[in-house]
């Protein structure tokens, strides 16, 4: 299951600079046709604009592969027959032939191995209200726990437990940091009021705290967070009561399990007549954009090269 790597992403490594990793499950069951096609290439251009390169990852006719060309992201876009891929989906995906969208979860172990430092996403999974009885927890958890990756993300929309996400971070142990805020940001809106436990608020320091992690020797990724920009958030009463909307018809139509993430992103964007798409947007586009800004510092600092990968 050795991912293949594109010229581009290969020469990007060879030469020690800058790389991006990016998801695509945003792309398949996130966004709808074609504004998730029109996100996609902003998101790679996003990252080229500094000077960085983009790796987007998926698994694609079986093979995992990380650097797309314009043709798999757009096929992944019309998402037809692209299933949705977490980690404990890639040994079935990749073993059938099929094509995959990646999860946070299958996009950090796969970054891992193709040995890129920096991961933007929109927001990531985490624990589901009601986990006390239903256990569900997605495995973006456990696998950023485990890959050795810097993580950007907005948070964690209130579709979560956000509470619950903190605790179950840190008993996994994963380092946390604000960028630019001291409470975890709640995706649509920068405020959760659930503090975090570090701040950080310029780019060298965020380097040097990915560089001491891995000089370390420490195992897994980190989580940086990023608070959608104020002129794009959403008002917070108007996402709560949709967020109660979304989780009331799932629970009428019992949707559940790997269905449940992606059914609560359409109902919220169908619940607020499409308002909740830009935002996305806004938020990974400021995602990958402080994700390659740390990658570049990244590079320039000399970070020593993960190895163990294959
Ligand atoms: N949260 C979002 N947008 C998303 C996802 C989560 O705000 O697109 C996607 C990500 O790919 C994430 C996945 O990894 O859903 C989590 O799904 P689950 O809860 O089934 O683990
Ligand atoms: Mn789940």
């Amino acid at each position: 299951m050795t991912p293949i790597l594109s010229e581009e992403v290969l020469d990007t490594q060879e030469s020690g600079g800058p790389l991006v990793a990016l998801e695509s499950t945003i792309i398949s069951h996130g966004f709808p046709w074609p504004d998730n096609l029109d996100l996609a290439l902003a998101l790679e251009a996003a990252v080229r604009a500094h000077g960085a390169t983009p790796a987007t990852i998926a698994v694609i006719d079986g093979v995992p592969r990380v650097g797309l060309g314009r043709d798999d992201l757009e096929r992944l876009a019309r998402a037809d027959r692209v299933e949705k891929c977490s980690a404990r989906d890639l040994p079935f995906v990749c073993a059938t032939g099929r094509t995959g969208a990646t999860t946070v979860a299958a996009t950090c172990l796969l970054a891992d191995r193709a040995g890129i430092p920096v991961f933007a996403t929109g927001g990531i999974g985490g624990v589901h209200r009601g986990a006390t009885l239903t256990m569900d927890v997605s495995a973006d958890l456990a696998e950023i726990a485990r890959a050795r990756v810097a993580v950007v993300s907005a948070g964690a929309k209130s579709i979560l437990d956000l509470a619950l996400t903190l605790e179950a971070l840190e008993t996994l142990g994963v380092p946390i940091v604000g960028f630019g805020c001291d409470e975890l940001p709640a995706f649509y809106t920068p405020h959760s009021g659930l503090p975090i436990p570090h701040r950080v608020d310029d780019l060298d320091t965020l380097a040097r705290i990915v560089a001491a992690h891995r000089s370390l020797g420490l195992h897994g990724g980190l989580l940086i967070f990023n608070p959608i920009p104020p002129a794009h958030a959403l008002p917070a009463d108007r996402v709560d009561a949709w967020i109660a909307q979304a989780l009331e018809a799932a629970q009428a139509r019992q949707i559940e399990g790997k269905a449940l993430t992606p059914f609560l992103l359409a109902e919220l964007a169908r619940l607020s007549n499409g308002a909740t798409l830009p935002a996305n947007r806004a938020l990974a586009l400021h995602n990958a954009d402080l994700a390659a800004r740390l990658a570049l510092r990244i590079a320039a600092l000399d970070v020593p090269a993960l190895d163990g990968h294959s």
